[in-house]
């Protein structure tokens, strides 16, 4: 399996840590796409992802899979040990659900205020930014960490008490955040303290 990304960037980040949880990085060949110099809206990466975005996995039948859930879910089936996406149907649905608002509500809300409300990866980059939106979206991002907030006010974690694709979706939408410059509010204890809980995760902390 290879994995086209670029270390550092938030969604290239959940496979990285998924892949750890799974005990998998080993397997895995790493090509690094150059994002920051445009790389990815080469004709040769879209080949591969029309998105033009990373991270993609590539199988070794030469099948490319994107969009980090999908990639998740994958490795999740192909792995042994506790399960990223829910083991029943009903624990597959929630997560799935609670990973959509995830990207969402989080995620992708303080990406688009990134590079739609900043410079973000720059003019060459950022062709057709639209900062009201951006800034639309900072709000949406505000609004989605007082909802996982609440979520965690009787749980450990996003979807009850295991570990899953939704918390490392979430932490690294905080992480973008944090680049992003959009502040935790201090009176969400409880996302504050589950942050720190995912922190020391040996997937993430190495
Ligand atoms: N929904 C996609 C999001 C992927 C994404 O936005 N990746 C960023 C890096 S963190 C990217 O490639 N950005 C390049 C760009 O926006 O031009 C996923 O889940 O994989």
């Amino acid at each position: 399996m290879k994995i086209y990304d670029f270390e550092g960037f938030p969604n290239p980040a959940r496979i990285r840590i998924a892949l750890a949880e799974k005990n998998l990085t080993d397997q895995v060949t790493f090509v690094s796409v150059d994002v920051p110099g445009g790389e990815h809206k080469t004709k040769e990466f879209l080949a591969r992802n029309p998105s033009g975005l990373v991270p993609a996995l590539e199988l070794d039948d030469g099948t490319v899979i994107s969009e980090c859930t999908a990639i998740t879910e994958y490795i999740d089936a192909v792995s042994e040990g506790p399960s990223l996406t829910g083991e029943t149907p009903k624990e597959r649905a929630v997560t799935h659900m609670m990973q959509r608002r995830a990207e969402a509500e989080l995620l992708d809300a303080v990406a688009a205020y990134f590079h739609h409300a900043t410079p973000g990866l720059g003019p060459d980059i950022e062709t057709s930014q639209c900062a009201d939106w951006g800034n639309l979206q900072k709000e949406r991002a505000l609004r989605g960490m007082r909802y996982f907030d609440d979520v965690l006010a009787d749980r450990e974690f996003m979807t009850g008490d295991s570990f899953s694709m939704v918390d490392i979706t979430a932490f690294a939408g905080l992480a973008f955040a944090d680049f992003a410059k959009i502040d935790v509010p201090a009176d969400c204890a409880n996302l504050i303290a589950w942050r720190q809980r995912v922190a020391s995760r040996p997937s993430i902390a190495g």
